[in-house]
């Protein structure tokens, strides 16, 4: 399958994982390269003025390049009818887009508040890690008060849209469980370990994806490791 896509990405980023495992369940084409240090460039900034990863350069597209992990699987899925991965079954699409929105809308801040502390990723402006004059124990607060509300928003996952099997209700993962389970990985930092329906979940995506889950994985899982040890 010929795209012409090369892909910017950041790889221990849970955001840019999504995007690699996808084009590679999906089996397009692609070249990779590694970000780092380079997305604030006046280059990178003129074709991604978002100066976000993942970003992929693709000739079909109107501007030429898009960040934005979800829009990226959306528009290439689109783009190959690959209606496994994103069904194009109107009610089975509600599901994948409703996870996928209310990850990046809810979940995924909430995540992103309770791990990059940990990580040592840049926190956003106005969040009380960000402050230069909140105290260890007020940062500590806040990311705690973070990793507790994912709570809510990963068990509205279990009971709506994951139940026994994958999100969109069919046989295999759609672009809304490689969304997911990639951003689980980053649960390993966290101080409660992921709950058991969770762990079979992820587990379930990623043997149904294979090595095209594994390998990508590796580098996250591998960079969590290094800031544990
Ligand atoms: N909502 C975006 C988030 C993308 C994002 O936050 N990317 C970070 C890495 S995880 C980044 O590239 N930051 C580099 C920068 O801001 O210069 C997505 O899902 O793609």
């Amino acid at each position: 399958m010929s795209a012409n896509v090369h892909l910017h990405m950041l790889p221990p980023s849970v955001n840019n994982m999504t995007v690699r495992v996808f084009l590679r369940a999906a089996g397009i084409e692609h070249t990779e390269e590694n970000a780092w240090g380079k997305t604030r460039s006046p280059e990178f900034m003129a074709k991604i003025p978002a100066h976000l990863t993942p970003a992929i350069e693709v000739d079909s597209h109107p501007r030429g390049a898009m960040w934005e992990s979800c829009a990226i699987c959306m528009y290439l899925a689109n783009l190959h009818g690959l209606d496994a991965l994103y069904p194009s079954d109107p009610h089975r699409r509600a599901l994948v887009d409703g996870a996928n929105f209310y990850l990046t809308g809810t979940l995924y801040p909430l995540l992103a508040r309770a791990t990059y502390p940990r990580l040592g990723f840049p926190t956003y402006p106005g969040e009380v890690a960000s402050w230069e004059t909140a105290s260890k124990e007020d940062k500590e607060a806040a990311r705690a008060a973070s990793e507790n509300a994912c709570e809510e928003a990963l068990e509205v996952f279990r009971t709506y849209f994951v139940r026994d099997g994958f999100i969109g209700d069919g046989a295999s993962p759609t672009i809304a469980d490689i969304r997911f389970a990639s951003s689980l990985e980053f649960m390993a930092i966290a101080d409660k370990p992921l709950p058991q329906w969770a762990l079979d979940y992820r587990d379930r995506v990623e043997k149904a994806l294979g090595d095209a889950y594994t390998g990508v994985a590796a580098d996250v899982r591998g960079f969590i490791a290094h800031v544990k040890g």
